[in-house]
């Protein structure tokens, strides 16, 4: 593991407004026998999940429903399908069984105001989980945990870095992107922080020749890097997204004849299991990770929003940097 990294949580108290508990029929994540509320009223979650596209989201869907299993509360569970009309309509579905909180991973940046207005007014608190929104009324959420995802593409961009230099690679490096689904912050901003570094220290060697979005699924890597491979047989790198595009583009990469972590080097980011096995056949170089077990501290964050306690604003996940040489010994203890 290149480094560890621990990040702080921003700590800015924001009161959240207490929630009217209710309960109707819905996909529960089931429930214990204890409250989960310390003898008060049970708590009622309700979370509206981005769909089911890719090995990360169903690890962050496993832990969200067995955290909400083991904190003895009530989980009323929506998968969107990767729409936003869908989770737009779960929310409103929990605004008017009056859950106590909501929780959802916005599947896109924009477009959320009006119905979070709308929980707003129902006095429902809204937690953001994994990705993030953009919106000029903060109080339309009272926090966001999940990862730093401009961060995370700076920390792709160092990596290539030390995969280039491990390759032997000289000259000029010619790089595909597989973005993520196009308007997902995880997209926007894992493009972004690895073009941060390439300006900042690759202006002259590196260049991103060819960049489309795969959706975040492997179906998506492998059509997409198909086309990639047509239009740019000399490309050297791929930089992916998620694990899932890349190992959908390893597909294509053998297909056209070529090895994959050899011909053309690849840096995804997640560290699903699939991803670490690739690795371990020297398939994928490098791999950013990216935690989806938030299940645990959301739950800890839904109890104290829902109990009116002053919360923190942005909780950051912890994650690590891996290189093929660290996959074999990853192996047995990841957990997703
Ligand atoms: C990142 C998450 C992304 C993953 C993809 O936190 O939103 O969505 O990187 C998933 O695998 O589809």
């Amino acid at each position: 593991m290149l480094n560890r990294r621990n990040f702080l949580t921003a700590a800015v108290g924001v009161a959240a407004a207490g929630g009217l508990a209710a309960c109707a029929k819905e996909d529960e994540g089931g429930s214990s026998s204890s409250d989960g509320n310390g003898g008060g009223k049970k708590i009622t979650l309700g979370f509206a999940q981005v769909g089911s596209e890719s090995g990360w989201r169903t690890a962050n869907t496993k832990s969200v429903k067995a955290a909400a299993k083991d904190a003895g509360y009530t989980l009323k569970f929506s998968d969107a399908q990767q729409k936003q009309e869908n989770q737009i309509s779960a929310i409103r579905s929990y605004i008017a069984q009056k859950v106590n909180v909501i929780a959802f991973s916005p599947v896109v940046v924009t477009g959320w105001d009006a119905v979070l207005k709308e929980a707003k007014t129902a006095k429902i608190p809204v937690i953001l989980t994994d990705r993030s929104i953009e919106t000029s009324d903060d109080s339309l959420y009272v926090s966001f945990i999940g990862s730093d995802f401009t961060d995370e593409g700076r920390r792709a961009g160092k990596m290539l870095e030390t995969v280039l230099e491990k390759a032997g690679h000289k000259g000029a490096v010619k790089i595909a992107q597989l973005e993520g689904t196009t308007g997902a912050a995880p997209a926007l901003e894992r493009a972004k922080g690895f073009k941060e570094i390439m300006d900042a220290d690759h202006k002259d060697d590196w260049k991103i020749v060819v960049s489309q979005t795969g959706d975040f699924t492997r179906a998506g890597g492998k059509q997409v890097m198909a086309a990639f491979l047509q239009s740019n047989p000399d490309i050297n790198v791929l930089y992916a997204h998620n694990d899932d595009m890349a190992l959908g583009a390893i597909q294509s990469i053998e297909a056209a004849g070529k090895k994959a972590g050899k011909d053309i080097l690849i840096i995804s980011v997640d560290g699903v299991k699939d991803g670490f096995v690739a690795m371990s056949e020297g398939k994928i170089n490098g791999i950013v990770e990216c935690n989806p077990l938030l299940g645990p501290q959301l739950m800890e964050l839904v109890k104290k929003v829902n109990d009116g306690e002053t919360v923190e604003r942005r909780i950051k996940t912890k994650e690590g940097d891996f290189l093929q040489e660290q996959a074999k010994d990853a192996l047995p203890t990841r957990k997703y």
